[in-house]
């Protein structure tokens, strides 16, 4: 027979598996809600055989996950990229072919080096100088109005997905960042609309990758 103190108990008991069937519930959903990053070696090898490939080559995401690319190259400062030219038009090339007054001096730096810049005779008091296009040098995203926008090296940057470029500009081993001023170790993106985003590497144009965003 059921007495009223077992009936009490079993109801505390119920109460006791339900709060805590209700907390696994709220904790698997909260592990579940999290944002994934993905990483991705761009390069890698060594000094005598540095790799130009990307480390997986494809992945595939969901919405509001992060991709990580880092550049884990021994002993090499083999720069790498991760450019994606969603519209065709926005192809960007290293050099960069710029009209100066031929007036304008160079000096290098530092002075001494064994360094001058290339200096083409061009029309009406010009030179042309061909330097390092800004562009695919540094990060550097194109809206779907050609507003151009530079981030900072290890630029963190959340994909819209109606650009016209993002690009992670140089980017290279720990420490080896310092032989190119201006440059960082890694690019990291966040993706906020699904789709198929493909990328290459500006400066190894064979170099390619894909972003498959899921919704
Ligand atoms: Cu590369």
């Amino acid at each position: 027979m059921i007495t009223k103190q077992v009936l009490f108990g079993m109801v505390i008991l119920a109460c006791m598996i339900a709060i805590a069937m209700y907390s696994v519930n709220n904790v698997s959903y909260a592990t579940l809600a999290e944002n994934k990053v993905v990483r991705v070696a761009a390069g890698g090898g060594n000094m005598t055989a540095p790799w130009t490939v990307f480390l997986p080559q494809a992945v595939m995401i969901n919405v509001g996950d992060r991709v990580e690319w880092y550049n884990p190259t021994i002993g090499a400062a083999e720069p790498h990229t991760v450019t994606f030219l969603l519209d065709n038009s926005t192809s960007a090339g290293v050099a960069s072919p710029l009209a100066v007054s031929n007036k304008t001096e160079f000096n290098a730096i530092p002075p001494g080096s064994n360094n001058e810049p290339v200096l083409v005779p061009g029309e009406g008091g010009t030179n042309t100088l061909l330097a390092i296009n800004a562009r695919t040098f540094s990060p550097a995203t194109i809206d779907s109005q050609d507003r151009v926008q530079f981030m900072h090296p290890n630029a963190n940057y959340s994909v819209a997905g109606d650009e016209k470029y993002v690009n992670s500009g140089w980017f290279l081993p720990e420490e080896l960042e310092k032989q190119y001023p201006g440059t960082g170790n890694t690019f990291m993106a966040t993706f906020e609309k699904p789709g198929t985003y493909d990328y290459l590497c500006i400066l190894h144009p064979w170099m390619t990758g894909t972003v498959k965003v899921v919704g």
